[in-house]
C-alpha cells in the first residue's frame, strides 16, 4: 500500500496511527518526509506493508529539483504498490495538485482509494460528506471507480473501514471473469446500443476475453479498430462494471482486429 498526497496531508501520521507507535517522523512543517519508509503491520491476521512517501509540492523555480525528486519517489512507491491510498486534506479541499498525484496511480492501473483525511478538523452538517464527495468526483473525474473514505489519522476514525476497503480493492485487482459471461454481457450491450459506423462501414465486435489481472485487462476483437471509439469502449466497460463492480480498480482494454468471419 503506497500512501501518497500533498505535503502535510497526514501521510506519516496515518502510518504512525496504524503502527500504533511514533516510528515515522511527523511534523506540521510541510515537506518533512524525505524518504519512503516501509512499515509492515498485521491487521486481522493478515500482513500489510505501507510505503510512506514525501509530499508532492507544487512546481516552483527554487524548489524544482526537490519537486522532481519527490515525483520520482512517489512514482517509485506507486509502482511497487498494489493499492495506492491518495490522501486529501479535508481542511483544504481537493485541488488540481491532488488530481496530478492521483493521475500517477491511475496511469499505472493501480488499485485506488481516495481517503479524505483530517475529517475530525472539519465543521460538519448533514450535507458536508455529500458535498465533499461531489467535489472529489468532479476534480478526479478520470477515476470514477475510486472508493472515497473520510478518515482521521489523528482520532483513528474509519481506519478499520480503510482496511476493508484495501481488501476489497486487492480482490478486484485480481478478479478474473470467465469468457462465456463476458461475451454474454458484450452481446447484450451491442443489442441495446448499436455500435458506431463510418462511411457505410459498421463496427462489429466479435469476441471478448480477459487476458490479465492487476489491472484486469480485456482484449476485444473487432472488424476495424478505427471504428472502435473511446466512448463505445467506455460503454462496454460500464456494462462489465454493472455486473462485476471492479470497485477501486481501473480496467484496461486492448482492441484487436480480426478478419471478417464470412
Ligand atoms: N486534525 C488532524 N490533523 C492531522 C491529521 N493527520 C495529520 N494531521 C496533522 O497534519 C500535520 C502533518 O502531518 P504529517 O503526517 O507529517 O504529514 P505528511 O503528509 O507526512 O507530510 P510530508 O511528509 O511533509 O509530506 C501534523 O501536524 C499532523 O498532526 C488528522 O487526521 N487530523
Ligand atoms: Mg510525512
Amino acid at each position: 500500500m503506497a500512501i501518497v498526497g500533498k505535503p502535510n496531508v497526514g501521510k506519516s501520521s496515518l502510518i504512525n496511527k496504524l503502527l500504533g507507535e511514533q516510528r515515522l517522523i511527523v511534523s506540521d512543517i510541510a515537506g518533512t518526509t524525505r524518504d519512503a519508509v516501509d512499515a509492515a503491520l498485521e491487521w486481522n491476521g493478515k500482513e500489510y506493508v505501507f510505503i510512506d512517501t514525501a509530499g508532492l509540492r507544487r512546481k516552483n523555480k527554487i524548489k524544482e529539483d526537490l519537486e522532481r525528486y519527490s515525483i520520482i519517489r512517489t512514482v517509485t512507491a506507486v509502482e511497487r504498490a498494489d493499492v495506492v491510498v491518495i490522501l486529501i486534506d479535508a481542511t483544504e479541499g481537493v485541488t488540481e495538485q491532488d488530481a496530478k498525484i492521483a493521475g500517477i496511480a491511475h496511469d499505472r492501473g493501480k488499485g485506488l482509494i481516495v481517503a479524505v483525511n483530517k475529517w475530525d478538523a472539519v465543521e460538519k452538517d448533514d450535507k458536508t460528506i455529500y458535498k465533499f464527495t461531489n467535489k472529489v468526483r468532479e476534480v478526479l473525474s478520470f477515476m470514477p471507480y475510486a472508493e472515497i473514505l473520510f478518515i482521521s489519522a489523528e482520532t483513528g476514525q474509519r481506519l478499520p473501514k480503510l482496511f476493508e476497503c484495501i481488501d476489497m480493492v486487492l480482490a478486484n485487482q485480481s478478479m478474473r471473469v470467465g469468457t462465456g459471461v463476458l461475451n454474454e454481457i458484450m452481446s447484450e450491450a451491442v443489442a441495446l446500443q448499436q455500435p458506431p459506423s463510418d462511411k457505410g462501414k459498421r463496427l462489429k465486435l466479435y469476441y471478448i476475453t480477459q487476458v490479465a489481472v492487476k489491472p484486469p485487462t480485456f482484449v476485444i476483437f473487432v472488424n476495424d479498430k478505427e471504428l472502435m471509439h473511446f466512448s463505445y469502449t467506455r460503454y462496454i466497460e460500464n456494462k462489465i462494471r454493472d455486473t462485476f463492480g471492479f470497485k477501486g480498480t481501473s480496467l484496461k482494454f486492448i482492441i484487436r482486429e480480426r478478419k471478417d468471419k464470412e
